[in-house]
This record gives C-alpha cells, structure tokens and sequence, in this order.
C-alpha cells in the first residue's frame, strides 16, 4: 500500500471517476488540477462525446478549463470501463434515486461495483461518494469486490465519503468543503483521507463506513424536517392570520439557537426529498418507525395542493374559478438559479392546476421548456402583456433575475410562494 501513498503524495496517482455528473465533473477536474491522470466513466454516450468536445454541462466547471485539461492528458472520458484497470484509486459518484415504490434504488452502485471488480487490482483503492443508507458500502459493494479473493484493507481498500455539492453554491466547492470518509478498516480511512486530502484543504476522518454514510443522512435529513417543520409553520400561521415570512424574519434575528428555513409549494431537488427516504428504507427493515422524516414527507408532499387551494380562494375573491383561470407560474426550477427541474415541487402545482382546468403557461429563465403530463411548454417572456393576460401570476421558486417590479406593476393578482415580492406593492398573497 505504501506505492499507493507515494503515488497520492507526488501527484502520480491516477485517479478513475466513475459517473461524471454534478458531483463526479467537478471532482475529477478538481483531481486534474492537482495534476493528477483522471479517467472519467460514464454509461451515457452523448455526455461522454460532449465531454471529449470539451463542452461542459455543469454550470461550476467552465468548458475552458474542460478543454485545456483534455488538451494535456489530465483527464479523459469514456463509456467503457476497461480504462479502470490502469487506476490506483477509483471513485463512484453515481446516482441513488428512489423507485416508484419509494425503496432505495441501488442498481447504479452495484453496475458500477460490478464493472470495478474485474480490474481490481493489488494496492487500488475505491471510495463510494452515492448516497445511500449505512451499511451499503460494506453489505453490498465489499462482497462483489472480495468475490476476486482479495482482502479489504491488505489487498485493496474500499471507503464511504459523501459528496457535499451544492450546484451552483458561489461560495463553497470541492475545494473548501470539509470531506468526511469513512473507510472499511483503519487503513481504508487513512489512506481515502490521504486522497481526498489532495483535492480539500479539511478531511474529516470518522471511524467506519456506516459513520460517513449515516453523517450524510443526517445532513439531508435535518434539511428535509427543518423544511417540513416551517411548512406546517406556514400552515399554522395561514390559520392565525399571520405573515410566516415576517415571523421567520424575526425569529432569525435570535443570534444563537436558530437557523431559517422557508416555506415553499414543496420539496424538490434529488437529494433532499431522496436521502432520508434511504435511511427510513432501512430503518422499517429494522422494525423501527423512523417517525420524523415520515412525518416531514407528510408534510412537504402536502404543499402543493396548499398552495393550489390558496390559490383558488384568491381567484374565488375575484368570482372567478379555478377552471378556466388562466395562470402565469414563474420558476419551474426545483431551486433558485438552477436548471434542475426533478422533483421540483413547480410541476406537483402545475400538474394540480391542469387537473382542475386552469390554463398554464410558465416563465423560468434557466429553464427554457418542460413537459406536462405529455405536453411540452416552452418559456414564456416575461411582458406586461403576458403578465396582464393572467388572471394569477404564481412565484413557485425565486430565480433572482426575474423581474418581480414588472410583475407586481402588471399582475391582477399574485401568489407568492417564495417570498420573491418581499416589499413590492400589489395584489398579492404569500404562503
Ligand atoms: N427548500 C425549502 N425551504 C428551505 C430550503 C430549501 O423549501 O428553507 C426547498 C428548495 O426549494 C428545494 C428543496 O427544498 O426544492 C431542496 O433545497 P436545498 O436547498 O436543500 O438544495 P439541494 O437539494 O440542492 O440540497 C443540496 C444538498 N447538498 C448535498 O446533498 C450535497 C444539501 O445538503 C445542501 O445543504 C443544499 O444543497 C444547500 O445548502 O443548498
């Protein structure tokens, strides 16, 4: 082992990157940077020949950079895994999303543990970054990997280390977000935490496995109770005849103790509404109710159809049904200044308009058309006219760009959801 540690500490270590989406991207270019050999592995095609053309998909790698690390060998990319044999250490960062059924879907993790083992060699190390419920790293990929007859933490080293990406987060990357691993053995842990040690200037070791994937859920899960906990808020004050938003706000100036969080027409994104679903997975195989994070599901899954009823008792003021309204939903988004639409709680509104036969059309400007229930939109521009048209204009997610002066001037009526028109004067109604 003690080559593998050489080769991290001068640089030579080359490095496989397994998935090169929002987390796997910036990570091998973070290792190229640092002058290491990245290959990137990725099943899908055209991102790969995107990749190769040196144009980037990720809003925090610039494709500048993309080409001149393609240019001087520090990485490359491809579909087939046969590269994986020539690297020292390999990362996966693949997706874990939920099934149907809400159950875990690991199937990425074991195609991508399955296409690592047979190029397993003496002295590699693999560190899992997909988040998954604890107990995945050793239960399932350590099996496939000592299938070969090697040993972990002799032969081969395997660790957990959670990828902490926030996209499109100006102020905090790979870089100086402390990294948490978690390795099968001592050994595991300390030579991923010399790895990581390369790319992020604080390593934080933990003591197995199951410590780094279980911070991880943490981490998601107190966002997913902390947002369930201000919608029921939100919903509590509607009944007291109270503005949350200016609650939150005075509650937030408590210095110590307190941490905001803000109410919405849902949860959205493929983290924060997924991650804790992993850990109630495994929790109710154990016979234990994990009650928060069921009870926060509740609770965020019900905004939507909240903020369509508020929505209705707006338009029934005005005499007028839901049916037939027509209705300008700005932010289609799952959160401000992103293009990410899955899980977005925008489409749950939007979807629950269309069923009561409102006429919708959208405006996001970082996301420039989208499909409903087979139908596809595109972005409307925001014009007085258009703003004009609708009987309600809906904000669902606060893209700072957007124009809220124009929309406060021009619209009949305004359904805040956000908070986007804090100050702004107008028809307006917040969560
Ligand atoms: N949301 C609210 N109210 C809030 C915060 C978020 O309704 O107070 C909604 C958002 O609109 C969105 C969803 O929750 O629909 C998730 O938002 P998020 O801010 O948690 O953003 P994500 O999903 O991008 O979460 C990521 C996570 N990063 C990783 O998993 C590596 C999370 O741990 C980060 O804390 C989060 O970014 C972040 O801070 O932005």
């Amino acid at each position: 082992m003690k080559s593998l540690e050489k080769k991290i500490g001068n640089g030579t270590a080359r490095i496989g990157v397994i998935g090169l989406g929002y987390v796997g991207l910036p990570l091998a270019m973070a290792f190229a940077r640092k002058g290491h050999r990245v290959a990137g592995f990725d099943i899908d095609g055209p991102r790969v020949r995107r990749l190769r053309r040196g144009e980037s998909y990720i809003l925090d790698v610039p494709s500048a950079e993309l080409k001149e690390a393609l240019r001087t060998g520090h990485l490359r990319a491809s579909t087939r895994f046969e590269g994986l044999s020539g690297c020292d250490a390999v990362i996966i960062c693949v997706p874990t999303p939920l099934r149907k059924t809400k159950e875990p879907d690991v199937s990425f993790i074991l195609e991508s543990a399955k296409a690592v083992a047979p190029r397993l060699k003496r002295g590699m190390l693999v560190v899992l970054e997909s988040t998954s419920y604890p107990g995945t790293t050793r239960e399932l990929v350590l099996p496939i990997f000592e299938a070969r007859g090697l040993k972990v933490g002799r032969d081969f080293h395997l660790a957990f280390s959670p990828e902490r990406v926030d996209p499109a987060n100006p102020e905090y990357g790979v870089q100086n977000t402390p990294k948490v691993v978690g390795g099968i053995t001592p050994a595991c842990t300390k030579v991923s935490a010399l790895l990581y040690g390369r790319i992020a200037q604080k390593v934080v070791p933990v003591s197995n496995a199951e410590a780094a994937e279980m911070a991880k859920l943490l981490e998601n899960t107190f966002r997913a109770v902390n947002i369930g906990l201000v919608n029921e808020m939100a919903l509590i004050c509607h009944r007291l005849g109270l503005n949350v938003w200016e609650i939150i706000e005075a509650a937030s100036t408590k210095p110590f103790g307190f941490m905001p969080f803000y109410p919405g027409p849902g949860l959205g994104g493929h983290c924060i509404p997924v991650d804790p679903q992993y850990l109630a997975w495994k929790m109710k195989a154990m016979n234990f109710e994990p009650r928060f994070i069921d009870l926060a599901g509740v609770v965020n899954a019900s905004m939507p159809e909240h903020a369509v009823s508020r929505m209705a008792e707006m338009l029934n003021e005005g005499r007028k049904a839901l049916k037939g309204s027509r209705i300008l939903a700005l932010g289609m988004a799952y959160k401000p200044e992103v293009t990410d639409v899955r899980e977005s709680p925008s489409f749950d509104v939007v979807k629950l308009l269309l069923e009561r036969g409102a006429r919708v059309a959208y405006h996001d400007p970082y996301v420039p058309e989208a499909a409903f229930e087979g139908r596809r939109l595109r972005s409307a521009p925001l014009t007085p006219a258009a703003i004009r048209a609708a009987d309600l204009v809906a904000v669902l997610t606060a893209h700072r760009k957007v124009d809220y002066p124009l929309v406060a001037r021009h619209a009949r009526r305004i359904f805040d959801a956000r908070n986007a028109l804090k100050g702004l004067k107008g028809n307006i109604v917040r969560l």
